[in-house]
């Protein structure tokens, strides 16, 4: 099934927002199947927004995913990846609809809480990116009362 990497950046974890977030993504039937807190460093994240490394913001939003412990997870379900843009809301906070998480929880876009993959190609390269090791191989009992 699809799977998606959502990392809760270092203001989410700051502010409190971890269990809010993953109850979230929880409760709406996404399967969590992989999660670590980490601190990365600039090299790593670097890699992680490469495609934005010619950007005026990029210098500043290396600092920002840096300047403390991230909660990295990989999350599972039918068309996770649409969805779960869909549950973090716009890139920018001022354009992201109350009811989504930086709808709800964030100001502006350099303190915006969350990040979700674009894409199922961009999923595949973060969760290889972030989660080497592997993840966790597991089915949820639930899956009948979730999907029909
Ligand atoms: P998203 O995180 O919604 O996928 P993105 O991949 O385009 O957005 O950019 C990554 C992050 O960079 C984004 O969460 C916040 C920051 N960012 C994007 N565009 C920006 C801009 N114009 N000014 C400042 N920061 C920006
Ligand atoms: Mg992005």
């Amino acid at each position: 099934m699809e799977q998606t990497f959502i990392m809760i950046k270092p203001d989410g974890v700051q502010r409190g927002l971890v269990g809010e977030i993953i109850s979230r993504f929880e409760k709406k039937g996404f399967y969590l199947k992989g999660l670590k807190m980490m601190n990365v460093d600039r090299s790593f994240a670097q890699k992680h927004y490469a495609d934005l490394s010619a950007k005026p913001f990029f210098p500043g939003l290396v600092e920002y995913v840096i300047s403390g412990p991230v909660v990295a997870m990989v999350w599972e379900g039918k068309n996770v990846v649409v969805t779960g843009r869909k549950i973090i809301g716009a890139t920018n906070p001022s354009d992201s609809s109350p009811g989504t998480i930086r709808g709800d929880y964030a100001i502006v876009m350099g303190r915006n809480v969350i990040h979700g993959s674009d894409s199922i190609e961009s999923a595949r390269k973060e969760i290889a990116l972030w989660f080497p090791e592997g993840i966790a191989d597991w089915q949820s009992n639930l899956h009948p009362w979730i999907y029909e």
